[in-house]
Parts: structure tokens; C-alpha cells; sequence
């Protein structure tokens, strides 16, 4: 059976493109594979300035809540917060000293994460690809379900197992990614990856009022001004959303009364909400449930922690030895 290692940043709320990209594959793979799935709290501490202590325990727990809603079993994964394994950071300034400076000045997601930085560009957001390298190998994972924009995260892990490989002898797998079938879901804006730090999202624990609200805001087929407009759904963003929730024949329609002009923007968005709230509605039911437990989840994080710290001090171990420090 191959290991798994996927990781999320508690950055925010979930929305439905991490559902799409990520989480429903996440589920997927625990049917079929060994998985180690972790809340990367390490990993959201770069952006600055950064969330406030109490900010972080927050969406950490928020974090937990709407993985289990999703559906994730922790009977079938491995699932542990990134901090409660020190071996993470400790492999990280280890692998850090094989990672080549022109190859981090490269990748396209610290140019966009600097530009962001509202106070300084700290070495976090420069040494991130090399901490997700350690998160993968430190449990010598084979495979690694990805989206998009972290292909080139990944190609870089690969590169640096390669390097720590040939220095101090075969340690690492080489990690493949598995590319998720839904590898990049557009925002509100229809412009931008939807993004927990661009405002541009739906939340997957979001109410069905605010769901509505935020989706009539939602951007359509810019050339369609007015509702006796007939549109173009090939242009329109919110008729890719149809794509991924709606059932073809009445998507159909959906794209027939658009070209037409016979529906207007919100009937369509209406139709699509109404499939939305098939998906989302149970999970929100879900996270009532587990918040009024929050003793289950504190639970089963920490028994997550324990399988994931056995492996992760068996690695650390054999790295000791390799590179010859105590
Ligand atoms: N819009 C998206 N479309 C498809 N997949 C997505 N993922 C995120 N956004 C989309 C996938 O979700 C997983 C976890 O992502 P993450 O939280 O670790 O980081 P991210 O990709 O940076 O997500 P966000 O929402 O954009 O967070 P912020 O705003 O904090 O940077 C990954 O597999 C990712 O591909």
C-alpha cells in the first residue's frame, strides 16, 4: 500500500475549492491507501504580519471541524496537527541546507505570497517549499495529491530527496504527485484562484443565507449586462461552478436559457445554489454536531499526533545517523 502525505494551512475557513481540489480526494484516497493528512499550522505562520495566538487555536479547531464534517474517518487516516511533531521543523533546517537559493527564488507562490506581505518578506515564506518537502518526507511518502499551484512545491521535494539521496545515501522516496481532477477553482471574482486569504470564496461551513448572498455578488459573463442580454456560459464562471455541482440535464437547461437570454444571471444562480446546498447543508449539520463535542475532535487530533510522531521519530532517527549528528 503506498503512503499518502497531504497537508492544509489553517488560514482561514475552508470554502469549496479546497473541497473540490483537495478534500473530496483526500477522502477518496483513505479508501485505498495508507494517508497522513496534517493542519500545517507551521506553515501559517508566514504570512505577516501573522494570526494572533488565539487567532491560530481558532482556526486550527475550525480547521479539525470541517475536515470531519467533510467526511474525513480518522478510523481511515492519519490525521494530526503539524506542531505537535517537532520533527517537522527539525527536518526542515536539515533538508533547508540542501535546498539551492535560485531554486526558492524561483517558485511562482513566494513571488505572489511577498507581493502580499503587508510588513516584511520573512525566510518563512521563503523556506515554505522547503518545510513541505520535510512534512512529505519525514513520512516518506510515495504520493502526494496536489492542485496546480503547488506542482512546483512538489517538483522541488522531489529535487531535494534527490540531492539529500546521493550526499548521505538513499533515505527518501522520490514523491509523485497525484493531480487533482479539479486542480483550480476560479473565486467569486471568476478571476482569481478562489483563495481563504483573497475574500473570494465560498465557505463549506458558510449559512445558506450568507451561501446566497455571496453567490448573487458572484461574477458572470462580464459581456452580459443587462438580464435581456443572451450570455455566453463558456465565458461565465459561475456556469464552471454549475459543472462541478449540477446534474448535465439541467445544466443544460441552465446553459440553454442563458444563451437565450430566456433565464436571467440569478435564475441560474439560483438553480446552482439549490444543488450547492445538497453538498454543503449536511456538512453544516455535521460541524453542529462536533462542535458541541469538541472533546471527540481534541481527541482525535492527539491520537492522530501519537501514529504520526512513531513514524516521524523513526525517520528523524535514521536522518541522524545519515548525516552524522546526535
Ligand atoms: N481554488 C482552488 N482550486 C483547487 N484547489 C484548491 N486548493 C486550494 N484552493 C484551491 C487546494 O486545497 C489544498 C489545501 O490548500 P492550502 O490551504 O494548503 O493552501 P492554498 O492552496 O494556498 O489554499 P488557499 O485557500 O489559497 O489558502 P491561502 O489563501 O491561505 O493561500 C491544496 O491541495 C490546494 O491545491
Amino acid at each position: 500500500m503506498e503512503r499518502v502525505f497531504s497537508g492544509i494551512q489553517p488560514t482561514g475557513a475552508l470554502h469549496i475549492g479546497n473541497w473540490l481540489g483537495a478534500l473530496r480526494n483526500w477522502i477518496a484516497l483513505s479508501e485505498r491507501h495508507e494517508c497522513v493528512y496534517s493542519i500545517v499550522d507551521l506553515h501559517a505562520l508566514t504570512p505577516s504580519p501573522p494570526p494572533s495566538a488565539e487567532e491560530m487555536r481558532r482556526r486550527v479547531r475550525e480547521v479539525a471541524v470541517t475536515l470531519l464534517a467533510c467526511g474525513l474517518d480518522t478510523s481511515r487516516c492519519t490525521l494530526f496537527v503539524q506542531s505537535e511533531v517537532p520533527e517537522h521543523a527539525e527536518l526542515a533546517w536539515v533538508l533547508g541546507c540542501q535546498a539551492a537559493m535560485g531554486d526558492l527564488q524561483r517558485m511562482t507562490q513566494f513571488k505572489e505570497k511577498s507581493e502580499q506581505a503587508r510588513e516584511i518578506v520573512g525566510l518563512g515564506i521563503f523556506a515554505y517549499p522547503v518545510l513541505q518537502a520535510a512534512d512529505i518526507l519525514l513520512y516518506k511518502a510515495t504520493r502526494v495529491p496536489v492542485g496546480e499551484d503547488q506542482v512546483q512545491h512538489l517538483e522541488l521535494a522531489r529535487e531535494i530527496a534527490r540531492r539529500f539521496n546521493r550526499i548521505y545515501g538513499a533515505t527518501f522516496p522520490e514523491p509523485e504527485p497525484i493531480l487533482s481532477p479539479t486542480p483550480r477553482v476560479f473565486g467569486l471574482d471568476g478571476v482569481r484562484k478562489m483563495s481563504k486569504s483573497l475574500g473570494n470564496e465560498i465557505g463549506l461551513l458558510e449559512p445558506a443565507e450568507s451561501v446566497k448572498a455571496r453567490l448573487a455578488g458572484a461574477m458572470t459573463d462580464p459581456a452580459r449586462k443587462r438580464r435581456t442580454d443572451p450570455g455566453d456560459p463558456a465565458k461565465c464562471n459561475v456556469f464552471t461552478w454549475h459543472g462541478y455541482f449540477t446534474p448535465a440535464a439541467e445544466r443544460e437547461e441552465c446553459a440553454k436559457g442563458c444563451r437565450t437570454a430566456a433565464i436571467g444571471c440569478l435564475d441560474c444562480k439560483e438553480v446552482l445554489r439549490t444543488h450547492l446546498e445538497k453538498v454543503l447543508a449536511p456538512m453544516r449539520e455535521r460541524a453542529a454536531a462536533l462542535l458541541a463535542e469538541p472533546a471527540a475532535v481534541e481527541r482525535a487530533l492527539r491520537a492522530g499526533a501519537e501514529k504520526a510522531r512513531a513514524i516521524a521519530r523513526a525517520t528523524m532517527e535514521e536522518v541522524r545517523h545519515r548525516i552524522g549528528v546526535r
